[in-house]
Order: C-alpha cells, then sequence, then structure tokens
C-alpha cells in the first residue's frame, strides 16, 4: 500500500513520516521528498512460523511518501506540480491536520482550527479533479467538432460522463462516494483522479493532547463521511520511534498511550480502505499478502504473482484460528477444515491459503 502523506505546510507532515517510518527526516524547512517503507505488524506471522519454519518471515508493507509542503497541496497550483503523479500513484492520503500550539512554529493561519484546516484540504483535492475535468470536457468538445460521425455517439457519452463527475464534485462528494456505472468508472480511471484515493486523517496533538475526533469537528454537510482518522502527537511519536521497543513501550504506558502511531496509521488506513490480510505458508517462507476485504480469490492470487490469475485452479483455505488449534494443515485437512474454494471465493482477514496453479 502506497500511502502519500499531505497537509498544509508546517503541519507536521514530515515529523508524522519520522514518527511512521522511525525516519530521522529532516524538518528544518527541507525540500526533497522523503519515502519510507515499514512492515505492517502481524503477530500472526511469528505463531506460524513456529509451526512450518520458514526461512523467511514476509511482512505486508506500507510505503509512505513524505511531500515538500509548498507541493503537497498548499494551493490549488501546487497540484500541477512535479508531484502530481506521485499523488495519483498513491493508495491513499494520510492529512496531516495541525492541532498542536506552539507559537514557535509559524503558521499561515492565526488560529488553530482543525476543521477549517481540514475542509481546506479536501476541498483542494476536490478543486484539482475539477479542473482535470473541465480540461477533459474542453478537450473531448474540441475533440467531438472534428469527429467523423461514427464517433460522435461514443464522444457524446464521454462528454456527459465527465459533466456527471463534475456535478457531482461540484455538490462536494468525491469520486469514489459517486453513484457511477461500472464503464463510467473505468472511463474516469483515465484520469488518475485525487478523490478516488480514500483520506486518513492525522490529527496532529500537542503531547498532552487533547485528543481529536472528527464527530467533534461538526464538518458541513457530509464532508467528514468516510474519512479515517487518528489522533496523535507526531513529535512526541517521532522521538518514540528513535528508541529502542522496550524503553518506548515504557514511555508508552507512562503517558497512557496504547499503540504506537505506526500501528494506528496501519489499523485506520487497513479500515478505511477495507483491507484484509490474508497469509501464505511453506517451507520458504511464511508471509502476509493485503488486499482488499472479500476480493475474488483468483484476483487475490494475482497479487502472488500476474500469471497465477490465469492459471488460478482453486484455493485451499484454512482460518487462521482453526489452523493454529489443528496445528498443521494436514490434520486441518483431516478435520473438514481446510476448505476447497473456486474462483470468486471472498477472501477473508486470516485466511492461510494455498493456490493450486496451471502454468
Ligand atoms: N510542538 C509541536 N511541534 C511540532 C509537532 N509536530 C511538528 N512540530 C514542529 O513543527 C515544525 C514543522 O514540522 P514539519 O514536520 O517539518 O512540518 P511539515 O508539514 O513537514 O512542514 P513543510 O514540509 O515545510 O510543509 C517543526 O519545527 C516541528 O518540530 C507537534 O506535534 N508539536
Ligand atoms: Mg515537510
Amino acid at each position: 500500500m502506497d500511502v502519500a502523506i499531505i497537509g498544509l505546510p508546517m503541519s507536521g507532515k514530515t515529523t508524522v513520516f519520522n514518527a511512521l517510518t522511525r525516519g530521522n527526516a529532516d524538518t528544518t524547512g527541507a525540500s526533497e521528498m522523503h519515502v519510507g517503507v515499514v512492515k505492517v505488524a502481524d503477530p500472526r506471522l511469528y505463531v506460524l512460523a513456529d509451526i512450518f519454519h520458514p526461512r523467511k518471515i514476509i511482512h505486508a508493507e506500507v510505503k509512505y511518501q513524505d511531500l515538500p509542503g509548498p507541493e503537497s497541496l498548499a494551493n490549488s497550483q501546487g497540484l500541477s506540480g512535479k508531484y502530481l503523479n506521485v499523488l495519483q500513484a498513491a493508495d491513499a492520503f494520510l492529512l496531516v491536520v495541525r492541532t498542536f500550539n506552539d507559537p514557535a512554529v509559524p503558521s499561515a493561519q492565526e488560529t488553530i482550527d482543525a476543521g477549517r484546516d481540514l475542509s481546506a484540504m479536501l476541498d483542494e483535492l476536490t478543486l484539482a479533479d475539477l479542473l482535470v475535468m473541465d480540461r477533459a470536457i474542453e478537450k473531448l468538445q474540441e475533440g467531438l467538432k472534428k469527429a467523423k460521425t461514427s464517433d460522435r455517439t461514443g464522444i457524446t457519452s464521454q462528454i456527459d460522463i465527465a459533466k456527471k463527475a463534475k456535478q457531482g464534485l461540484e455538490a462536494g462528494v468525491p469520486m469514489w462516494r459517486q453513484q457511477l456505472t461500472g464503464s463510467e468508472t473505468a472511463f474516469l480511471h483515465n484520469y488518475q483522479l485525487l478523490t478516488y484515493k480514500r483520506v486518513i486523517v492525522a490529527f496532529n496533538t500537542d503531547e498532552d493532547g487533547p485528543e481529536v475526533s472528527l464527530e467533534q469537528l461538526e464538518l458541513a454537510g457530509e464532508s467528514s463521511s468516510g474519512l479515517g482518522y487518528v489522533s496523535l502527537c507526531g513529535k512526541l511519536e517521532a522521538d518514540l520511534a528513535l528508541m529502542s521497543e522496550e524503553e518506548a513501550e515504557e514511555f508508552r504506558t507512562s503517558l497512557g498511550i496504547e499503540d504506537s502511531a505506526m500501528d494506528r496509521v496501519v489499523n485506520a488506513s487497513y479500515d478505511t480502505l477495507g483491507l484484509v490480510s490474508f497469509l501464505t505458508v511453506g517451507e520458504d517462507e511464511v508471509r502476509a499478502w493485503s488486499v482488499d476485504a472479500g476480493m475474488p480469490a483468483q484476483e487475490a492470487a494475482g497479487t502472488i504473482h500476474t500469471d497465477f490469475t490465469r492459471g488460478f485452479v482453486r484455493a485451499e483455505v484454512i482460518a487462521y484460528g482453526d489452523l493454529i488449534r489443528c496445528g498443521s494443515i494436514a490434520q486441518g485437512r483431516k478435520e473438514g477444515l481446510l476448505r476447497s474454494e473456486g474462483k470468486t471465493y471472498g477472501v477473508k482477514d486470516g485466511d492461510v491459503i494455498n493456490f493450486l496453479i496451471n502454468v
């Protein structure tokens, strides 16, 4: 999963990036982009490793990309900039919103107002898509003038789709929530619109909180619908991320923080995006793969290797809990807990899967 960190300038993006990646990126106004890859903690892998003794344990991964302030949507101009492709390639956005009070850290605004800043950022995303749709409609209309009669119907319906998306955006509905048919979605896919991505908000609080929740912000209309969020202190978490795990754990306990920012952001991302992990086991590796919940088994096979989609025969599936109870695949088979599933089986979290492939 690729997550691009966005937010207003000086909201604490790089600090949060450091907290999430145990990084040490410069927060004194550096202008380069930072990239960090983090393993998704999954204790089930270690339990499975005790059974299968694999050579490797491979976690699912999240890639975080931290964009320099002015480029990361500070204003709509920034979007056409050189980082647009990074935003387009991301699976989700982590939107950092400043709620910490620190007179030493300058801010474009005089007051701290999470609702205002969050709305402004969401508007930026919508605005960027609106610009793209406007340009698309213009281009298509030009094309229509020159088009052969036989192409006109097609182009006209494409213009209608773009106008429909534009209307939705103007009403403040992000693309992912718009009611569109499969062919409309397929056409719009070409434009790599940003509001197709799900947004997880990270409220960057002071060390002593208070925690911020989306509900308390009372955002206008439905604009907060479908957002995930976490409340964390970026600065504190960035410090903790550089300590040993034991030390950090001790500090967290004394501060009453249950989970690390890393775990909480990953959990919120999985929840918001509706992701689950299926697991594969063997002598070579025990591994977690993240996919959309309910993804058909044939498509899930394709995440391991693209050839697996074509060669899919069936999937042998056992739930993680059942496998642990049985102690081995063979015992699971004996007890009838190892199921044989077809192409359309919807993958669930914790499914231990062996794909049977015919290549
Ligand atoms: N007090 C306090 N300061 C913070 C917190 N998070 C970030 N800062 C400070 O705010 C300043 C900006 O933080 P950055 O993480 O660089 O913010 P940014 O959004 O990456 O900034 P740009 O990339 O320049 O837009 C730094 O001096 C940080 O130390 C926080 O939770 N509390
Ligand atoms: Mg930064």
